[in-house]
């Protein structure tokens, strides 16, 4: 069996370990968000939360701390990749204190500047319920009017100009704000520094030069370093792609396509070298045919993020939909991810968690405190959903 996985944000979470129990979760994904990106975790902070999470009160369900997502990779890393020396000796300080610990998957990212975004949090479904979505006409009106983006003027066509341009002037302070926060603040579980707009406008400079091949070889080179380690230590490291996988701000990303993928393990061919393998990211781009890539790179798969999202009109704008109502195949992807755990020791197994969900039910009261994506209600269906799919096809044989 795929093991069933939950993100939990740590003790602040609103969503509780009983609540994880409660959705059929055992395993937890979580990390030590408290640290400030760049400095090294330490054995009694990783044990610190490991006890909070495994000694549970006597009677009560296992839970185990199995991934930790994620160990941010800070900027200078990105921009300068073996030069970075102090941080790359802080990322594997920390991946030494968690296998310590005995936590051995490691979710990781590499998207400069910006990690996940979204333009809206709360876009209501037909049903009531709040989704997340990318709406590329509010992003390239962040871009140009709110940014002011020197060089995004060339990068949009005239008509996609137009349109931003209405978007924007019917934006009041407030929406500004809302936009701002959603995009430049980092959202919880985010990888990067929040940022305000001058600081984003500075962090893009440091960025000129930086393509695509300078950064794929930038990740290299951290790879290069740290897989030694993860291999001896029995750590796999999967990166997570980029979401969403296309270049945002001019700026490069390298992590979006099969690709993208194949690359980064022809370069670093080593066995601690892995993939996160999160449909809802992937699955926005519409030539990734996504069962063929959980073939493809089955081997390589010891985290899974299960999530689908539904492309617009535009190709561009999508929003999150429900778990088994996307556009991507995900009972296909299941088969190809179970056919692959069957090969594995016990060990070995790949976990998997449902990622994100609807903002629904008695999460929507206006008192009650949510993470962006990381409701209670949401994500239980989504898991409840997942398991369902996964039973049936296992009884099919
Ligand atoms: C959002 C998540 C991201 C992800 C990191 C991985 O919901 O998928 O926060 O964890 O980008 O490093």
């Amino acid at each position: 069996m795929m093991l069933q996985g939950w993100r939990w944000y740590g003790p602040n979470d609103p969503v509780s370990l009983d609540d994880i129990r409660q959705a059929g979760a055992t395993d937890v994904v979580t990390a030590l968000h408290q640290v400030p990106i760049g400095e090294a975790w330490t054995r009694r902070g990783v044990e610190e939360r490991k006890n909070l999470i495994e000694n549970s009160q006597a009677g009560r369900s296992q839970l185990t701390w199995s991934v930790v997502e994620s160990i941010p990779i800070p900027d200078d890393v990105k921009r300068l990749g073996a030069k970075a020396t102090r941080s790359i000796e802080a990322w594997i300080a920390s991946m030494e204190a968690l296998a310590a610990s005995g936590i051995k998957i490691i979710c990781y990212n590499f998207m400069p500047v910006v990690d996940w975004c979204r333009t809206d949090l709360e876009w209501e479904l037909p049903n009531g319920a709040k989704a997340m979505r990318f709406d590329h006409e509010r992003f390239a009106a962040f871009d140009l009017h709110i940014l002011e983006r020197p060089a995004a003027r060339s990068e949009y066509s005239e008509a996609a100009q137009q349109r931003a341009r209405e978007v924007h002037s019917q934006m009041s302070q407030a929406d500004i704000d809302e936009l701002i926060t959603n995009i430049a603040s980092a959202l919880p579980g985010s990888t990067t520094d929040p940022l305000t707009i001058p600081q984003f406008r500075d962090r893009l400079l440091q960025y000129r030069g930086i393509d695509s091949a300078v950064l794929r070889r930038h990740l290299g080179e951290f790879l290069a370093r740290v897989t030694p380690v993860a291999e001896q230590l029995g750590v796999r490291l999967t990166l997570h792609p980029d979401d969403p996988p296309r270049p945002l701000f001019g700026l490069p990303r390298i992590a979006s396509s099969a690709e993208d993928y194949q690359a980064l393990f022809d370069a670093v061919p080593s066995k601690a070298n892995g993939i996160c393998f999160c449909t809802g990211s992937l699955g926005v781009r519409a030539q990734n045919d996504l069962p063929a890539m959980a073939k493809q790179f089955a081997p390589r798969i010891a985290f899974a993020h299960l999530r689908a999202t539904r492309r617009e009109g535009d190709g561009l704008s999508f929003f999150e939909s429900d778990h088994l109502d996307g556009d991507v195949d995900m009972i296909a992807v299941l088969k190809a991810l179970l056919s692959e755990n069957r090969t594995r020791s016990p060990g070995e197994q790949i976990v998997f968690r449902p990622d994100h969900g609807h903002r629904m039910l008695d999460d929507l009261a206006a008192t009650k405190r949510t993470n962006p994506g990381y409701t209670a209600i949401g994500r239980l269906r989504g898991l409840a959903e997942l398991r369902g799919a996964i039973r049936a096809i296992e009884h099919a044989g």
